[in-house]
């Protein structure tokens, strides 16, 4: 038995150290490797899965390619899948030049790898590809309006704090380390506040729980602000020296009185007291926001309030305080730090179109023109389940001309394409990744050889660019061969301006990134325009069109709009993230289907009754995107008004959330506003 170091590539906050057991080529046993700080122990449930994962049954081994005309699969060569898709890049780039290839990418996997991609496109001649993203951008957006950069303090840190605000983040289930940390601070006599709708497992040893409306946050940051400066709570000091705006803030808030700040968030006044008496009273306060919470068409502006009850407390810069949100310390290897140059929303010269919005996918490939597209290729996402506005990204997909999907499993996604390329697992390519939580570098390695007709992404674009005739020295430094001495021989180039990371250390374990700062802003130095944090930036209203203070409104969909809409759909549909799954990742494995094996949606017994729904009955959720028929189950801990169905269920298995979701983005950074959708439901009747 061999016995490797590795590290999980997955898009999760923990993106753990790993050892892995190999034997006979199967990997065979996965356990925690303690070497990396933030996430010593407990391998979740999915780490474990990859024993099952990598050896499935249902693992695509080959190329396959559609029975024309129907939804069946044939297997073929290598040689007929690469020939079928150059005849098709050529005919397509000589009728209607290259932008009439759309490459679209999701977050299947980290790795400097996933850049080769990119750079086989722009060999081709050019691309179109999308900008902004499902995930977090909003928020990313907010901290560095706010704060100058994306960083926050180790993830260890929160154990020094004394006042621990979980704000839209449910760590029990999507980040299962950071609770380890938080277990140990409360040990040590930290109070912790959750702020959700739903109740969740992090909830459970809260001192508060405030369950806000959907989409309202921004309204109770406000209000918390407001009797924090009323009160005196705030650090004045702090202010006076490191921030920007604060007496137009002040003003600002002035009328957020909690009595307002209840009616618009439906939190009683006498909890929005508490939490301005905590966080005004001890130090020092840690406040971790989540990314749900920020996937509302206001959410920019709700995070920028948020941040600055840190800022107004004097919570920036020192061990146990801080906001806790992406710490992007490990992204040494981009050039540019401020993350929504990685969304460009223009073109960035004249060979990639930029010009599709990750939130609008299916609409905007149908409106697309001058060249229209014709072709996609999918690799890392599952964008027919995991992107908003299912119906319509399907009706997008089925105008293409042709589709090729880089995919492991059959995903929805997949059996929509022409042809399916066998994608490579965890353990069968060696790549250098980062995280976005903790500060490591680490070292993916490969542990075994890709099984079946597998070949890694890189050897396929390499195939392709050698049988399209790609000039042999552009291969050479754009797209690395097939050997395992080649990938490394690429991946130490990348390494080469930080002398502390060689492949060789890295294979021991995990490494900081050079320059990594524990605390985080602890010279108070801001990369702002000011140089100060800015709770007034003048940035914000320039790229976003939106009011210099943070400020509140009503998501579009909200029942505090008194619309139409919001009359014929009084509920709020919510689709977390659950524990043992990413996203549309993992629940096709036995060992996580025997803890979910099917879709339910939950429900509260006020809105079931309402409905003469009652438990397991089938119920058909809807709104004028789409349906989804579901059994309930009556749930007593969501506020009521909101049904909760877990994001990532696939279509073929009765799940599929998205045919909900409208595709619209963010106020700021080019995020994806799924969490704006409203719906009924209707009773079916029994099963
Ligand atoms: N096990 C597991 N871990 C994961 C993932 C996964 O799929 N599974 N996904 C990874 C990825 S890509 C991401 S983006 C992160 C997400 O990590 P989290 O942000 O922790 O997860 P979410 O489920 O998106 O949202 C967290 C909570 O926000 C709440 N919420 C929704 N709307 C609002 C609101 O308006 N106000 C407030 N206060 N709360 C609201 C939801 O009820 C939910 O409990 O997790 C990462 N980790
Ligand atoms: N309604 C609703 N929708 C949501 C969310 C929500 O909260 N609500 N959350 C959103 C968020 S936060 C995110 S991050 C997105 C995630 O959406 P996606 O980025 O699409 O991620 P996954 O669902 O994890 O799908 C990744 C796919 O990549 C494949 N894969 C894994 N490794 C590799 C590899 O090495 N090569 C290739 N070619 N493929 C690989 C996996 O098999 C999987 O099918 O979903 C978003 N969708
Ligand atoms: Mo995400």
């Amino acid at each position: 038995m061999e016995v490797y170091t590795t590290a999980c590539p997955r898009n999760c906050y923990s993106t753990c150290s790993m050892k892995v057991y190999v034997e006979n080529g199967r990997i065979c046993n996965v356990e925690a490797d303690p070497q990396n700080k933030a996430t010593p122990e407990g391998v979740c449930l999915r780490g474990l899965s990859y024993v099952e994962r990598v050896h499935s049954q249902d693992r695509i081994l080959t190329p396959l390619k559609r029975k024309q005309g129907t939804a069946d699969f044939a297997e073929i060569s290598w040689d007929e899948a690469l020939d079928t898709i150059i005849a098709k890049l050529q005919s397509y780039k000589e009728k209607y030049g290259p932008r009439s290839v759309l490459y679209y990418y999701g977050s299947g996997t980290k790795g400097l790898l996933n850049a080769v991609g990119a750079d086989f496109w722009r060999l081709y001649g050019g691309y179109t590809t999308t900008y902004g993203d499902l995930c977090w951008p909003a928020g990313l957006e907010a901290t560095r309006l706010t704060l100058g950069e994306n960083i926050h303090n180790a993830p260890w840190d929160i154990e020094n704090a004394r006042l621990i605000i979980m704000w839209g983040k449910n760590p029990a289930e999507t980040n299962i380390h950071q609770m380890r940390s938080i277990d140990l601070a409360l040990e040590q006599g930290a109070k912790l506040i959750v702020i959700d709708p739903r109740r969740t497992r992090s909830s459970e040893t809260a001192e508060l729980l405030i369950q806000p409306k959907p989409g309202t946050d921004g309204a109770l940051a406000l209000g918390v602000a407001h009797l924090l400066i009323k009160k005196n709570l705030i650090d004045r000091e702090f202010i006076e020296k490191y921030v920007l705006g604060f007496p137009e803030f002040e003003k600002r808030v002035r009328d957020f009185t909690p009595q307002r700040a209840s009616a618009l968030t439906d939190v009683p006044a006498r909890y929005i007291e508490g939490l301005a008496e905590y966080l005004g009273n001890i130090k020092p306060a840690s406040i971790s926001g989540g990314y749900g919470m920020q996937r509302y068409t206001n959410s920019g502006q709700t995070m920028r309030a948020i941040i600055a009850l840190a800022v107004i407390t004097g919570n920036i810069g020192q061990p146990g305080a801080g906001w806790i949100y992406a710490n992007l310390q490990t992204g040494i290897f981009d050039k540019v730090r401020d993350p929504i140059a990685f969304f460009p929303p223009k073109e960035p010269d004249g060979v990639v179109r930029v010009s599709i919005s990750t939130a609008r996918l299916g609409r905007d490939i149908l409106d697309t023109t001058d060249p229209p597209l014709k072709m996609i290729w999918v690799e890392r996402g599952n964008p027919v389940t995991q992107n908003p506005e299912t119906n319509t990204v399907l009706k997008a997909f089925r105008s293409l001309d042709f589709r090729v999907v880089v995919e492991q499993f059959m995903t929805d996604t997949a059996r929509e394409a022409d042809i399916i390329l066998p994608a490579k697992s965890m353990f069968e390519q060696s790549d250098v990744i980062g995280a976005y939580w903790h500060p490591y570098i680490q070292l993916k390695q490969k542990v075994i050889n890709p099984p079946g007709k597998v070949k890694p992404e890189t050897e396929i674009y390499y195939l392709l660019a050698r049988r399209l005739g790609f000039p042999a020295e552009e291969i050479k430094n754009k797209i690395p061969g097939p050997g395992d001495a080649e990938i490394e021989a690429y991946l130490e180039t990348k390494l080469k301006p930080f002398p502390e990371l060689t492949l060789e250390r890295l294979r021991e374990g995990p490494i900081p990134a050079p320059g990594t700062k524990e605390i985080a802003f602890a010279d108070f130095k801001f990369p702002t325009p000011s140089g100060k944090i800015e709770i007034f930036s003048k940035e914000a209203e320039e790229r976003w069109g939106v009011d210099p203070l943070p400020d509140f409104s009503e998501p579009l969909e909200s029942t505090g709009r008194k619309s139409k809409e919001a009359a014929k759909y009084p509920l709020y549909f919510m689709t977390p993230n659950t524990k043992n799954r990413i996203h549309s990742q993992f629940n096709n494995l036995e060992l996580i289907r025997q803890f979910s094996p099917v879709p339910f949606v939950f429900i509260t017994p006020e809105d079931a009754e309402k409905r003469g729904i009652k438990n397991h009955d089938e119920v058909r959720i809807f709104n004028d995107r789409g349906e989804l028929i579901l059994p309930a189950k009556i749930d007593f801990s969501m506020k009521s008004r909101c049904i909760a169905v877990t994001n990532g269920w696939w279509i073929s298995e009765g799940g599929g959330v998205n045919f909900l979701s409208f595709g619209r983005e963010t106020d700021m950074g080019h995020g994806s506003a799924f969490h704006d959708t409203l719906v009924e439901v209707e009773c079916m009747g029994s099963r």
